[in-house]
């Protein structure tokens, strides 16, 4: 008869220890998470920003061709490499994928949360998924630089984009 009344003390234990686990543990788990939301609050305050996607770690968007500072007779093929992500259609939307924008002769927008403009000559879209564009470009100097962008053309957060390179056109 001695066995039973053990068991139950050591039940009992258990059980009067649980409940003063609980509380603290909960309490240290919930420092966090309080920090974070405080954090990501004037982000919610602002209704009208759109949400930009986020971009894989390590994503990469580079010209494979032409070289940076090229001599090239035109017209001139530019191949779009992408790594650590994939290419999807514009309006498709995937996690980690976006779609090429070439910006010809200009800057990237200082406006990385708003979708990125369609301008004749200067930034070109390729909302079909294409990796490559033949352009025919005036003789002389030109910069040539990739934005990622995803289904909605915004940029991801982080941004991917390659470098800004030169090429020059021969006559
Ligand atoms: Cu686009």
């Amino acid at each position: 008869m001695k066995p039973a009344p053990t068991w139950t003390a050591v039940a009992l234990a258990s059980a009067a220890l649980a409940p003063t686990l609980a509380p603290s543990l909960a309490l240290a788990d919930a420092t966090p998470p309080a920090a974070a939301a405080a954090a990501a609050m004037p982000a919610a305050a602002a209704p009208m920003a759109m949400e930009r996607q986020k971009s894989p770690a390590g994503a990469e968007a580079y010209i494979i061709s032409p070289a940076d500072g090229a001599v090239v007779h035109g017209p001139v093929v530019v191949r779009f490499g992408l790594k650590g992500m994939g290419v999807a259609p514009a309006g498709t939307r995937l996690d980690n994928t976006g779609h090429h924008h070439l910006f010809i002769d200009t800057d990237l927008p200082a406006n990385m949360g708003a979708p990125i403009p369609a301008v004749d000559g200067k930034v070109m879209h390729f909302g079909k998924g294409q990796t490559e564009a033949e352009l025919t470009l005036a003789p002389g100097r030109h910069t040539l630089q990739l934005l990622v962008g995803d289904y909605l053309h915004i940029p991801l957060d982080p941004v991917v984009a390659s470098k800004k390179i030169t090429v020059t056109v021969k006559p």
